[in-house]
């Protein structure tokens, strides 16, 4: 294993050579005490810090002026499990169809949830009643348990959205604490809505817009303003690695996944992708499936197949792993979705989609980034209703009660997303 990854190391020694500094990350042998580890003490490693999670002796890096050859030599180590380069994870690239924020969206705009045919055509095609994720039909059978907590791991949320706010988590004991005392003693200070890793504070705090607009599509609330996600209840932990800009580091998304154990959530919404394979990450998502948890991701948005070509944390080969194309209001794939006969699950809406975004306003966005929050609200009320199902029972019945709808099979194993369907285990 350790070869494989450093092989990695070496093929990009461009970049290596082109910047002298980079970031590591460095997992030692179980029992082994930091100190012992040669490769820290060595001159050209610096800023050795011990990333804290539950699932493994996980440590970053900074190294300098360190050729290849030092750094096979120094990994080979008997101490060190693996090494692996840093990777930087963006949004997938949200299509804007329409750039300006709104006050006044209506369930009626939200076609992924009914399709009317009249309320989802876009500029190439028209589109065609039914081809949604039949909300309605599901909420004859539940609306979803606030005891279901989903983190939803992003660019943070605004949890003082009036359509948010009410299913948002709130860890009481620092609601209720102390400002600048860890109240719960769980290693971070002050979070009570969840806990921002790119900026390592806090507050989660939306400041892009990518995180709200995925939480509203999970959990909007049915009143009788703005839009309804997919579930009514549902508590939402806001989980931010992705800067402000929408980028966010291999060490961060770790950390995200690692706090979201902790908190137990049961299901994690991933809206983001990039960079190459990470063992260290994949080691956070095995750690999430042994505690149960499902890991819905989005495909990625580069009309590419997933198949032939990975792409992270999409392809992870971990049973918790549900990714999630997108298909457009025709029921088409949606001309960016990333798909995959074998590697993308299931399909569910992503075009044109509107949701809450900061400051009280919705807006209409498009990517795999959407439909992987609808997807996971409706996993969200199967497991609100079938809390005993594992993450690969889950993943099975979500492909087994798609719908063929003649357009997406060469695209996935079977089609597109229908709640009620899900809930009901009705089987093609
Ligand atoms: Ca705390
Ligand atoms: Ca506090
Ligand atoms: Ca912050
Ligand atoms: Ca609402």
């Amino acid at each position: 294993m350790k070869k494989v990854i450093l092989g990695m190391a070496i093929a990009s020694s461009a970049s290596l050579l082109a910047a002298p500094t980079q970031k590591l990350i460095v997992k030692l042998k179980p029992g082994v005490a930091p100190k012992s580890v040669s490769f820290f003490s060595q001159k050209s490693v610096t800023d050795v810090k011990d990333l804290n999670v539950s699932f493994g002796k996980f440590f970053t890096v900074k190294t300098e002026g360190l050729s290849d050859k030092a750094l096979e030599a120094l990994s080979q180590d008997p101490a060190i499990e693996y090494v692996e380069k840093s990777q930087t994870y963006t949004v997938n690239p949200i299509v804007d169809s329409n750039k300006e924020t709104i006050q006044d969206a209506r369930f009626s705009d939200q076609w992924g949830f009914k399709n009317t045919g009249r309320n989802s055509g876009g500029w190439f095609n028209r589109g065609k009643a039914g081809e949604d994720i039949n909300a309605e039909g599901v909420w004859k059978l539940t609306r979803g348990r606030k005891e279901v907590k989903i983190a939803v791991i992003d660019t943070g949320v605004d949890y003082t959205h009036s359509d948010l706010a009410a299913n948002m988590w709130v860890n009481e004991a620092e609601k209720n604490g102390v400002e600048g005392v860890d109240d719960d003693g769980n290693g971070y200070v002050d979070d009570v809505y969840g806990y921002d890793f790119a900026n390592d504070d806090g507050d989660p705090m939306d400041g892009h817009g990518h995180g709200t607009h995925c939480a509203g599509n999970i959990g909007a609330l049915h009143n009788r303003s703005g839009i309804r996600g997919v579930m009514n209840n549902v508590k939402m932990v806001s989980i931010k690695f992705l800067s402000d800009s929408g980028r966010g580091e291999t060490e961060h998304a770790i950390k995200s996944v690692d706090y979201a154990i902790k908190v137990g959530v049961n299901l994690m919404s991933n809206s983001w992708g990039g960079g190459a394979f990470s063992q260290a990450l994949k080691d956070s998502i095995q750690a999430a499936h042994d505690a149960g948890i499902v890991f819905v991701a989005a495909a990625g948005n580069s009309r590419a197949d997933n198949d032939a070509r990975p792409t992270y944390p999409a392809n992870y080969e971990v049973e918790n792993v549900i990714t999630v194309g997108a298909h457009d209001g025709s029921g088409k794939r949606s001309s960016f979705s990333n798909y995959g006969k074998k590697t993308v699950h299931i399909f569910a809406p992503g075009s044109g989609i509107m949701s809450t975004v900061p400051g009280d306003r919705y807006q209409k966005m498009s990517g795999t980034s959407m439909a992987c929050p609808i997807a996971a609200g409706a996993i969200g009320l199967l497991m609100a209703e079938n809390p005993n199902l594992t993450p690969l029972e889950i993943r099975e019945r979500v492909i087994a009660t798609a719908v063929d709808n003649g357009e997406l099979g060469r695209f996935t194993p079977v089609g597109r997303m229908d709640a009620a369907r899900l809930l009901k285990n009705e089987r093609n």
